[in-house]
C-alpha cells in the first residue's frame, strides 16, 4: 500500500543566473515539475512548488569578468529575465527566490556551521594553483592550458570542451591563469570536505534498497557512484563570490556552489511560508526533486548526505530526472548560442505558450535524449492542437451556438454508440492519474488528448450538421455529450496547457471544474448558456518556422566564424623575393561564366587577362552564380601550368580568400584598372 502523504514539496533545479532559460531546461525540468504541481493543486492537495536562481559559482564570475561588470549585476540581469519568462510561460512556482537573498545566506551559513560544530566535516590542506598577479587562488575554470589528450590549447582546469575530457588542473600542459595570463604557482590552502564515504551504508539502504522504483537512469547512476566508492567532497572554495565560510580563519573562502544551492530549496520555502518546517521537517511530506540528469549525483547523493548529516529534514521520495533535449540534431549550448531561448520564443510567438508546453511535453526526454525540431513543432501544432483539440472544441461550441443559441441541450435517449463512447471516456482518467503520479508525463499528455480524439471522432461519426435536418432530438444528445467532453478537457489539459484550459472555461462560461468531476457524465447542466467560441489554436505557417531556422543558421555561421578565427592556419615556410617574383599575377576581367556539367562546385570562366582571353575552371559555383560574375575584375595567377579539369584545359588560377565559415570570397582591385595590370 503506497504511503499516504499529508503534503507535497516540489522542488525544481535552480537555474544558473548566468544566462536565460532555454527549451532544454524547460523540457528537462520545468514543464514536468509544473504539470505535477498543477495536477496536485487540482486534486486539492497541500502542495508547494519552490525554485529560484542559483547565483553563485565560477561561471557567473567568469561572465562578469568578460563583460567588465560585477557578479551581482550579472545575476540581477538574468534573475529577472528568468523569473519573468517562467511567469509568462505559466510555470506556477509558489515562490521563485534566489541564492543571493539574505534568507539563503543565513540558512546556508547556519547549515554549514551546524555540520562544522558537530565535526561532520574533514579539514584538509592541499596545494592549489595561485595567481600571484591577482593574489587569488584559481578555481578550475580559471586555469587554462593545453589538453593532454587532444592538444587543444584552451582547455580548462576541469574540462576540455574540444574533446570532452574531464581534467584536473595538474594534467594541463603549460597551465596559465585565465585571469591575468600569468603562470600560476602552487600554494597551500585549507578546505572542508563532506566525507561522503561515511554515508555509503545510509545511501545503499535508502536508495538501492528502498527506492528501486526510481527511474532506471537515476537509480543506475546512483548505483554506479556508490559502487565506485564515494570520496570526501570539498564544500568550500577560494573565491570572493559566494557565501563566506562561517568559521574563523576562512577569509577569502566561500561555500562550494553545490553545497549552498540545494539549501536554496529550504531558504526559498522559508521565504514562502513561516510554516516551512511543516514541509521540510515532517516525514508525512512527499518531497520530489525535478532536475536534469547532470544534477543526479547532487540531488541523490550529496544533498541527501548533507540532510542526513544535519538531521531533522525529509529526504526526497523521488527524483524523476529527465535526459537531455537536443535542438535540430545538435546539443543545446549556451556558449554557442545554439538554443531556443524562452524569452525570445515568447516574443516571437505571442499567445502560443501552450504550443511550446505541449510540444516540449510530447517530446520530453524522459528516458533518453530527444530532439526538438521546428518542423515537428509546426506539425504538432497544426495536426494535433489545431486539427484535433482546437477543432473539436470549436465545433462543439459553434454548433451549440448555431442550433441552440448557446444553451446546452438536454441529453436524450443514448444509442449504443453513445454508451460505448461514454464508457471509453470514463476509462481515461485512471490512466491519466497513474501516468502523472508516476512522472510519465508524455503518456499522461496523450491520455489528456484522448478526450479530444474521442470527441473529434464522435462528431465525425454522428455528423450532427447532417442529422439536424431530420432529427433535432438526436442532435441535442450528440451536442450534450460533446459539451461534457469539452468540459472534461478544461480539467484534463490544465496541468499541461493552462492557458487553453482557461480559455475553454471562459468559453463554456463556467467556473473551473474540480478534478473529481473528470469523466463524469454531467459536468455541465442542460440549459446552461455558454459564452462566445474562439479558436484555441491557429496554424503556424512555414515563414514563421523559416525565421527560426534562419536564426539558428546565423548562430551556426557565427560559431564557425568564431571557431575559425581562433584557428587561423599557420604561416607557410619562408620564400625568397625571387620566388615571389616568378609568380605573375594580373588584374583580369570575367567575360563569360557557365556551370560545368555534372559538377556542383565548378564554373568554366572566360577571362580577359589583358595578355589574352583564356579559359579557367574554378570551384566557386556554390559561392557565386555565373550571372553575378560576368564583368567583374579579379586577380589571376596567369603563369600557373595549365591543368585538365573535367575535360577542360584550365589555364591559370583565380585568387580568392576562404573565410572563417569556409565561404570563398573573390579578391578584386579597389577601383577599376586595366586588365593585364601586374600585381607586385
Ligand atoms: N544550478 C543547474 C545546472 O546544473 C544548477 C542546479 C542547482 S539545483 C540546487 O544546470
Ligand atoms: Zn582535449
Amino acid at each position: 500500500m503506497a504511503k499516504e502523504y499529508k503534503r507535497y514539496l516540489v522542488t525544481s533545479a535552480l537555474p544558473y543566473a548566468n544566462g536565460p532559460v532555454h527549451i532544454g531546461h524547460l523540457a528537462g525540468v520545468y514543464i514536468p515539475s509544473d504539470i505535477y504541481t498543477r495536477y496536485l493543486r487540482l486534486r486539492g492537495a497541500d502542495v508547494i512548488s519552490v525554485c529560484g536562481s542559483d547565483e553563485h559559482g565560477v561561471p557567473i564570475t567568469i561572465k562578469a569578468r568578460k563583460e567588465g561588470v560585477t557578479p551581482q549585476q550579472i545575476v540581477d540581469r538574468y534573475h529577472s529575465i528568468i523569473k519573468s519568462s517562467f511567469e509568462r510561460l505559466g510555470i506556477a512556482f509558489d515562490i521563485y527566490s534566489r541564492t543571493s537573498s539574505p534568507t539563503h545566506r543565513t540558512t546556508a551559513s547556519d547549515f554549514f556551521r551546524k555540520l562544522y560544530d558537530e565535526g561532520k566535516f574533514i579539514e584538509k590542506t592541499s596545494m592549489q594553483y595561485y595567481d600571484e598577479d591577482t593574489q587569488t587562488f584559481l578555481a578550475d575554470r580559471y586555469i587554462v592550458g593545453t589538453c593532454p589528450h587532444c592538444g587543444n590549447d584552451r582547455a580548462y582546469g576541469d574540462q576540455c570542451e574540444k574533446c570532452g575530457s574531464t581534467l584536473s588542473p595538474d594534467e594541463l600542459i603549460d597551465p596559465h591563469s585565465a585571469v591575468s595570463g600569468s603562470v600560476p604557482v602552487k600554494r597551500e590552502t585549507k578546505h572542508w570536505y563532506l566525507p561522503l564515504d561515511r554515508y555509503e551504508p545510509f545511501l545503499r539502504d535508502w536508495i538501492l534498497e528502498s527506492h528501486r522504483e526510481w527511474r532506471s537512469n537515476v537509480y543506475g547512476q546512483c548505483k554506479s557512484w556508490i559502487d565506485m566508492g564515494l570520496q570526501p567532497r570539498a564544500v568550500s572554495r577560494d573565491l570572493d563570490w559566494g557565501i563566506p565560510v562561517p568559521v574563523e580563519g576562512a577569509e577569502g573562502k566561500v561555500l562550494y556552489v553545490w553545497f549552498d544551492a540545494p539549501i536554496g530549496y529550504i531558504s526559498a520555502t522559508k521565504d514562502l511560508t513561516p510554516d516551512w518546517q511543516k514541509y521540510w521537517c515532517s516525514d508525512d511530506t512527499k518531497m520530489v526533486h525535478f532536475i536534469g540528469k547532470d544534477n543526479i549525483v547532487f540531488h541523490c547523493i550529496v544533498f541527501p548526505s548533507m540532510l542526513k548529516a544535519h538531521g531533522g529534514f525529509v529526504l526526497p521520495d523521488n527524483v524523476p530526472a529527465n535526459e537531455f533535449l537536443n535542438l535540430e540534431g545538435d546539443k543545446i549550448s549556451t556558449s554557442r548560442n545554439w538554443a531556443v531561448w524562452l524569452h525570445e520564443y515568447l516574443d516571437d510567438f505571442p499567445g502560443k505558450e501552450d504550443v511550446l508546453r505541449y510540444v516540449l511535453c510530447a517530446n520530453a526526454p524522459e528516458t533518453k535524449d530527444n530532439d526538438f525540431t521546428w518542423k515537428d513543432f509546426q506539425s504538432r501544432n497544426n495536426s494535433e492542437l489545431v486539427a484535433v483539440l482546437g477543432n473539436f472544441v470549436n465545433r462543439a461550441l459553434v454548433l451549440t451556438k448555431k442550433y441552440y443559441d448557446g444553451a446546452v441541450p438536454a441529453c436524450g435517449q443514448l444509442t449504443d454508440y453513445d454508451r460505448q463512447t461514454l464508457d471509453e471516456v470514463a476509462q481515461i482518467r485512471a490512466s491519466l492519474e497513474r501516468n502523472i503520479e508516476t512522472y510519465h508525463f508524455r503518456e499522461a499528455l496523450k491520455d489528456a488528448m484522448t478526450y479530444a480524439r474521442i470527441g473529434n471522432k464522435y462528431l465525425a461519426d454522428t455528423e450532427p450538421w447532417k442529422v439536424v435536418k431530420t432529427d433535432h432530438e438526436r442532435v441535442k444528445t450528440i451536442l450534450n455529450i460533446a459539451l461534457q467532453l469539452t468540459a472534461d478537457l478544461s480539467i484534463a489539459i490544465e496541468p499541461f496547457m493552462p492557458f487553453s484550459a482557461a480559455k475553454i472555461v471562459k468559453m463554456l462560461d463556467i467556473k473551473p471544474l474540480n478534478w473529481d468531476l473528470l469523466g463524469s457524465e454531467t459536468l455541465i447542466e442542460a440549459g446552461h448558456r455558454i459564452g462566445e467560441p474562439e479558436l484555441l489554436f491557429e496554424k503556424i505557417e512555414d515563414d514563421a518556422i523559416q525565421r527560426q531556422l534562419d536564426k539558428l543558421e546565423a548562430a551556426r555561421a557565427a560559431n564557425a566564424a568564431a571557431e575559425a578565427a581562433n584557428n587561423v592556419t599557420e604561416q607557410k615556410e619562408t620564400v625568397s623575393f625571387d620566388d615571389f617574383q616568378r609568380m605573375d599575377i594580373r588584374v583580369s576581367t570575367i567575360l563569360a561564366a557557365e556551370k560545368v556539367a555534372k559538377t556542383k562546385k565548378l564554373l568554366k570562366l572566360t577571362i580577359d587577362t589583358g595578355i589574352d582571353k583564356r579559359t579557367i575552371v574554378s570551384g566557386i559555383a556554390e559561392h557565386y552564380t555565373p550571372e553575378e560574375l560576368v564583368g567583374r575584375q579579379i586577380l589571376v595567377l596567369v603563369n600557373l601550368a595549365p591543368r585538365e579539369i573535367k575535360g577542360i584545359t584550365s589555364n591559370g588560377m583565380i585568387l580568392m580568400a576562404e573565410d572563417a565559415t569556409g565561404r570563398l570570397v573573390l579578391l578584386q582591385p579597389e577601383q577599376g584598372v586595366n586588365s593585364g595590370a601586374m600585381i607586385g
